[in-house]
């Protein structure tokens, strides 16, 4: 995976890159995340990139020139077929069928937005795909581009430890259930015990089990993902 990332806080990403499987996959050559600082292309002097909206109202809007030449700038360092992604709650809702697509994408351009958002005309001119990862409103687009990076990056190669696998998600084996329940020592907490079951060593009854709970589960909360 190798995203580039459109922002006025580069900062904010730090202690996603740090964490220590992300941190892990960029020291491995598995993923990489680039920066273009969106200040360096602010105007004049003090390089401005905000103005205030035509029409009034609160806040101020990011202008069209500086974000479509850090686009620009950003697109010139992937190979075409490269995916423009901005992630505002206007977007198509993110699920694990578009993080498995952005996942086999060859380069992935990430623009994070600031104040009441883009000139509309960025969004004419350089036509990226509108990501939204939820129903809320968020100070800007940077904890959003961190929650797509995520996604994306565990799904690639090698990213994750052998341990896990992508396969065991809830997810991720396309079956789109939730997950079952999960046990750990001891065996009782405070009064409450684990499944039968899951003590014994019947893996094909473990695995019906889990399946079970899954589909339970799912009917339960999200009877939406039966379709
Ligand atoms: C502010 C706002 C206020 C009232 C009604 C709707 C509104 N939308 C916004 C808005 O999009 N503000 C932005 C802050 C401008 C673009 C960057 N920001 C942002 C992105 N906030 N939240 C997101 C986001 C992105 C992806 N998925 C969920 C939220």
């Amino acid at each position: 995976m190798h995203a580039t990332v459109v922002t006025l806080f580069p900062a904010l990403f730090a202690p996603l890159l740090e964490q220590s499987v992300f941190g892990r996959a960029i020291r491995r050559g598995l993923v990489r995340v680039d920066f273009v600082d969106l200040r360096t292309f602010g105007e004049g002097r003090h390089r401005v990139v905000d103005d205030r909206p035509f029409g009034g109202g609160p806040g101020m809007v990011l202008m069209a020139e500086p974000v479509l030449n850090a686009l620009d700038a950003a697109r010139a360092r992937h190979p075409r077929g490269a995916r423009t992604l901005y992630l505002t709650p206007q977007g198509r809702r993110l699920d694990q069928a578009l993080v498995r697509e952005l996942a086999e994408a060859p380069g992935l351009v990430l623009l994070s937005g600031r104040y009441e958002g883009v000139d509309e005309r960025v969004l004419e001119l350089a036509k990226p795909e509108e990501v939204s990862i939820g129903d809320y409103v968020l100070s800007g687009g940077e904890l959003a581009a961190m929650v797509l990076l995520d996604a994306v990056a565990r799904l690639r190669p090698g990213v994750l430890g052998d341990e896990q696998s992508p396969a065991q998600d809830s997810f991720g084996a396309g079956e789109g259930l939730l997950d079952h329940p999960h046990y750990t020592r001891p065996l009782e907490v405070r009064g409450l015990g684990v499944p039968e079951v899951l003590r014994g060593g019947n893996h094909a009854a473990i695995a019906a089990w889990r399946h079970e709970q899954a589909l339970r589960r799912t009917r339960e909360r999200r009877p939406d993902l039966l379709r």
